[in-house]
């Protein structure tokens, strides 16, 4: 069911509130010394710690220093001027992290509706007044992307509030790194896949229809992938490292019960098991360019917005990982990035002109500027993205 919120808190408050969260930053600082971080100045690690890992660093592909933004497509920016109604924009999982981020980015634009799709209604409610975003420009829907029953009427629901859709941006995630045991959906999928990769499978073919209905300049559908996924990067090689195989235990359903919990068939970890759920995502997004983009004219796109190491994302980490990660990400392998500028980012995926190409997996470099990145072979394999399209759409009852 929909509701309307409204925002109670002025906006001097919400600063006061964002304030808050710089000041945890501060806490979390490596070895008990407060370090002031700014996205944009360039912080010197003391050369002791980082010289062999800024090395292997270096070593690694990473083509975020040397390429260039895509030029702008002028058609849909003096398109962009024309429409006079308000575009509306689904994020699933924006109670918290990026998507709650990018939901006040794009909110309080007033120029777009979000519509926040969450499991946790009251908590997105929360959220969403806490950060100041004015409540007339957001609804919150309930979404279990765990249950494919809910997610079947979260799409009834946004369909019957009679809105047009003109951008999908697939966010919620899962990450469960110190799992001993696979836990499961509704259905029965192993719980970091069915949420990540099934949930958000059948959520964007089913609105696909919605988005082809749009009259929107630009209609959009993104995904959140991520570097982890990406054995192509330095990232991407910390074991466990993400491998599909050959699906042979997402054929079998992912339920522990005739086969592995596991994609590629094998024993259980948690860490895998959300490496492999983001390949699945930046699968899936190649396979909908394949299959529709030329039909429909919708772009459809992943990306990584930096390591954003704060977020709701590493709540079931040990205490120890939440602790040094974002100094580690902060000065050593200088990846981080704010959640406030990860939601700038990931908005600017969604509604900025200048990135309307399909088919892209974007990522930044240190300046904050995007760039189409490469993804590894896997994440690429456009023969694996049609057998894992092909099993997710019987797993999911579209097939
Ligand atoms: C696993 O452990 C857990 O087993 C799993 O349960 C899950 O939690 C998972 O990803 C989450 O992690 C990973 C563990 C094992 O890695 C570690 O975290 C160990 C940390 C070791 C510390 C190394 C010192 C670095 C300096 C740190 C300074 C202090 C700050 C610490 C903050 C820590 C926060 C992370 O990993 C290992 O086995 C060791 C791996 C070592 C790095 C691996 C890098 C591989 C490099 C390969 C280069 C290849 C380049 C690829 C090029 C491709 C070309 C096409
Ligand atoms: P958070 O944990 O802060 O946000 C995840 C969101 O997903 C939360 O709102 C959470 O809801 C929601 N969610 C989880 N399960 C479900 C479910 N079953 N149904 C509906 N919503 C659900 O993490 P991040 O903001 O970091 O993660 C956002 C995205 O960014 C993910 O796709 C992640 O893979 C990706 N990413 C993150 C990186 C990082 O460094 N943090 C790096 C690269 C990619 P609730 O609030 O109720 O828990
Ligand atoms: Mg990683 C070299 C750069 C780099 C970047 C950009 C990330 C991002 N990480 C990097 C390097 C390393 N990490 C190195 C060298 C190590 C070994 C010390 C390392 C370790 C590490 C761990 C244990 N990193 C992690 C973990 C996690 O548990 C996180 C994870 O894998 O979640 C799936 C993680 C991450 N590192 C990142 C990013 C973005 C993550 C988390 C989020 C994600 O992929 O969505």
């Amino acid at each position: 069911m929909a509701l309307q919120a409204a925002s109670l808190l002025p906006s001097a408050l919400s600063m006061h509130k964002e304030g808050k969260s710089s000041t945890n930053l501060k806490d979390s600082s490596l070895f008990g010394v407060a370090f002031y971080y700014n996205l944009k100045s360039k912080f010197i690690p003391p050369a002791a710690w980082n010289k062999e890992l800024t090395k292997k660093i270096a070593a690694v592909p990473i083509r975020a220093q040397t390429a260039a933004t895509t030029p702008a497509v002028n058609r849909s920016t003096s398109e962009q001027k024309k429409t006079l109604r308000k575009g509306n924009v689904i994020i699933t999982g924006a109670s918290s992290g990026l998507g709650l981020a990018t939901a006040k980015a794009i909110g309080e634009t007033g120029e777009w509706h979000v519509i926040m799709a969450c499991r946790d209604f009251l908590k997105a409610e929360k959220a969403a007044k806490s950060l100041g975003i004015p409540k007339e420009n957001y609804t919150v829907m309930h979404l279990d992307l765990a249950s494919l029953e809910s997610v079947r009427q979260f799409v009834d629901t946004f369909r019957r509030s009679g809105r047009p859709l003109d951008a999908l941006v697939c966010n919620a995630a899962v990450y469960l790194p110190t799992a001993k045991e696979p836990t499961f959906t509704a259905d029965g999928f192993e719980l970091s896949v069915g949420t990540n990769h099934l949930g958000h499978f059948l959520l964007s073919r089913l609105l696909l229809d919605d988005l082809k209905q749009s009259d929107y300049p630009q209609k959009r559908l993104i995904i959140v992938g991520s570097i982890t996924g990406n054995t192509n990067t330095l990232a991407g090689n910390v074991p466990p490292k993400a491998n599909l195989g050959d699906l042979r235990g997402l054929s079998g359903g992912l339920n522990s019960l005739n086969c592995s919990p596991m994609i590629d068939g094998g024993e259980f970890d948690g860490a895998k098991a959300y490496k492999d759920s983001k390949v699945c995502n930046m699968l899936t997004m190649q396979e909908f360019h394949r299959r529709f983009h030329e039909e429909t004219g919708i772009t459809f796109a992943s990306l990584y917005p930096g390591c954003i190491a704060e977020t709701g994302l590493f709540r079931n980490h040990i205490p120890l990982f939440r602790a040094l990660f974002p100094p580690f990400q902060k000065y050593i392998t200088k990846g981080y990035v704010s959640e406030a500028e990860a939601g700038k980012r990931l908005a600017q995926v969604v509604r900025d002109p200048s990135l309307s190409k399909s088919g892209v997996y974007w990522s930044w470099n240190s300046t904050s500027s995007s760039f189409e990145n490469q993804l590894s072979k896997e994440a690429s394999d456009a023969e694996k993205a049609r057998k894992l399209w092909e099993v997710s759409e019987k797993l999911v009852g579209l097939a």
